[in-house]
């Protein structure tokens, strides 16, 4: 039998699914995701976090977890995009206002596509990250080090992570944010 790697996702969403709620949807995906072949091994608490952008639509419910799966980095994409379909997410908008988002945010110390592709879509100016999609699977998360609604969660379940790249761990990261952005990130 193949062997499992250890994968970490980020839930979160800001509408109402035909699950319920975002808390009750992202509960339902978790549940989903275990039968999809992923095994889920740990879960972070749940939080209210402010939209970002500022304005840009109804506050969120952000998540994490570890999961531990057989398959590549992209076939857990896939199954992560099926999960998100079948809680009607839509892509309107990049950024936009969604049922659920998975992203996929760490395969063990991997470097997807390779540390120039990464280094492409990190270095990205912030204008143009709210614009430019990826075409392919980027890992480490390029926003995850900047992001409260991403960290917060981390820090429950793989405080200890260090990115292959940054070469700092989620908490170590999750120092360097504002302390505003911090106390914005609520637990349920
Ligand atoms: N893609 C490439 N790499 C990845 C990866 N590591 N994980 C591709 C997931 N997807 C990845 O993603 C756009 C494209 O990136 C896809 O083709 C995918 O294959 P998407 O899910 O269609 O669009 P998105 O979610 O709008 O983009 P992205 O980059 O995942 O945005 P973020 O960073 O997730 O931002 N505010 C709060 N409070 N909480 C949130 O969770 N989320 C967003 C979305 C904005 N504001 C938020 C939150
Ligand atoms: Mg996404």
């Amino acid at each position: 039998m193949k062997s499992s790697s250890v994968f970490l996702i980020a839930l979160g969403g800001n509408l109402p699914s035909a699950a319920g709620s975002p808390e009750q949807t992202l509960r339902a995906a978790l549940a989903i995701l275990g039968k999809q072949g992923c095994d889920v091994v740990d879960v972070s608490k749940f939080y209210h976090t402010p939209c970002f952008p500022p304005g840009a639509g109804p506050d969120y419910v952000n998540a994490a977890a570890r999961l531990a799966y057989a398959g590549t980095p992209a076939d857990l994409l896939e199954v992560l995009h099926r999960v998100e379909a079948e809680f009607g997410r839509e892509r309107v908008q990049r950024w936009g206002r969604r049922t659920l988002d998975l992203d996929l945010i760490a395969a063990g110390d991997t470097v997807l596509p390779d540390a120039q592709g990464f280094a492409r879509w990190h270095d990205l100016p912030p204008d143009e990250q709210a614009r430019a999609t990826p075409d392919r699977l980027i890992v480490p998360h390029p926003r995850m080090h900047d992001r409260a609604f991403v960290l917060i969660p981390l820090a429950d379940i793989a405080p200890e992570w260090r990115h292959p790249v940054l070469q700092r761990t989620v908490s170590e990261m999750l120092d360097t944010l504002p302390e505003q952005a911090r106390k914005e990130v609520v637990a349920l």
